[in-house]
């Protein structure tokens, strides 16, 4: 059996922003619009008006203060509500594709290293951008990668569940380095309409470069042990699928896209990944004392808060447990990495750290790393 490593990880991050209150006048303006079209029906009762949206709430309740998109005309447009993407031709890279080759040839070069050292790529995202053929195939080649790709999708926990298939794969020798990309495109499937989650999503992409810690420059992470959980909920879903005409629906039904019940969310997963975690490092006889940072998952400030005090028993500074979800917002399965690739420099060789991510499924997974 190998050892296996982190050896270096890339970031691709959208040129367009949307501060939070540009986002909360074109939701406004969109509300204005429609109580317009349906006075009659607000005035007799037969249908609700649409509240406004506001800054101190986003802010106060989730610690989101922008976010990047692909596409920001589109969204801020409030006769519209959501990106406007140009369709490209089969002959064309898909834009998924775009932005994952980008982040990982950052990563490749960060390690020192090209496509003839890598055997494989793993897609692992919340939402794909078609089917097939996987995505994964398509970065593969558009990066020259002799070897296979596949797509995999556990919403916001798709990376760390990739990265325990592609430290399996390195560890039994089946491939000497493995490209996780996650091309999080999240804008397309977020309701821009509904003020409980216009606010919450941004667009990214991550990639984690995997492999042998033999071949791997000085410095890099050793992953000690990956685990996995999921626990089935429909508190977060996702409806759309290629069922969908089948059943007549009318494609802007509200469920056909990203929808939750925030709350519940937030009170049945904190518990979850802060036992989560304490179970993983206890198999590896350490506790979270030991633990020199947490990059976890980047859905809500107080959710990490939450969870950071319950493994320290006191409330986690941004040493210990650093936030980048007030950049980024949320970016599902890309958040805990971009919190990685951010803030590793000054981990000391020796000392550990773990990745989590926690979300839709349940689906909770957790990467302890130290140092080398
Ligand atoms: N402006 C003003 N008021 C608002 C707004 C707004 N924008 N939105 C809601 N309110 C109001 C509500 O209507 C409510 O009013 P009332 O009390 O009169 O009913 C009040 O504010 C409080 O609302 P909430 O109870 O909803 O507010 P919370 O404090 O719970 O905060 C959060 C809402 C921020 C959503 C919070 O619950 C949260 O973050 N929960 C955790 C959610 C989470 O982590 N989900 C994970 C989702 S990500 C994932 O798993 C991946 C999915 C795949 C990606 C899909 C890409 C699109």
């Amino acid at each position: 059996m190998h050892r296996v490593c982190i050896s270096s990880t890339g970031l691709y991050v959208p040129s367009e922003v949307i501060s939070n209150a540009e986002l909360v006048i074109a939701f406004n303006q969109f509300a204005d619009l429609e109580n317009a079209r349906h006075a009659e029906a607000i005035a007799v009762g037969t249908q609700r008006a649409i509240p406004y949206s506001s800054v101190e709430f986003i802010q106060k309740a989730s610690g989101i203060e922008q976010r990047y998109v692909v596409e920001k005309s589109g969204v801020l447009d409030p006769s519209r509500m959501l990106p406007r993407l140009k369709p490209r031709a089969d002959s064309e890279i898909s834009l998924m594709a775009e932005v994952a080759v980008s982040a990982a040839q950052q990563a490749l070069a960060q390690a020192g290293k090209t496509a003839a050292d890598v055997d494989g790529v793993i897609c692992a995202a919340a939402n794909m951008q078609r089917a097939y053929p996987a995505m994964a195939i398509e970065i593969q080649t558009a990066l020259g990668i002799q070897g296979f790709g596949f797509d995999m999708n556990v919403a916001c926990s798709s990376a760390t569940f990739a990265i325990q298939i592609a430290v399996n794969a390195v560890q039994t020798g089946s491939a000497r380095a493995i490209l996780v990309v996650n091309p999080e495109i999240t804008s397309p499937h977020l309701a821009w309409k509904d003020r409980d989650c216009h606010f919450i999503f941004g667009d990214v992409c991550t990639a984690i470069l995997i492999e042998r810690l033999d071949n791997a420059q000085a410095g890099a992470f050793e992953v000690l042990g990956t685990q996995l959980l999921t626990s089935f909920s429909n508190n977060i879903r996702n409806n759309a699928g290629f069922m969908s005409r089948c059943e007549d629906r009318d494609p802007n039904d509200r469920d056909q896209l990203f929808y939750q019940e925030g709350r519940k969310v937030f009170k049945e997963v904190c518990p979850l990944a802060a036992e989560h975690i304490t179970q993983h490092l206890a198999k590896h006889a350490l506790t979270p004392a030991n633990v020199r940072r947490f990059w976890l998952h980047q859905a809500n400030m107080a959710m990490n808060q939450l969870i950071s005090r319950k493994l320290l028993g006191r409330d986690a500074t941004p040493d210990d447990a650093p936030l980048i979800l007030n950049e980024f917002a949320n970016t599902a399965s890309a958040g805990s990495i971009i919190a990685f690739h951010r803030h590793h420099d000054d981990i000391q060789a020796g000392e550990v750290g773990v990745i989590c991510s926690f979300g839709a499924g349940y689906s909770i997974g957790s990467v302890l790393l130290r140092r080398t």
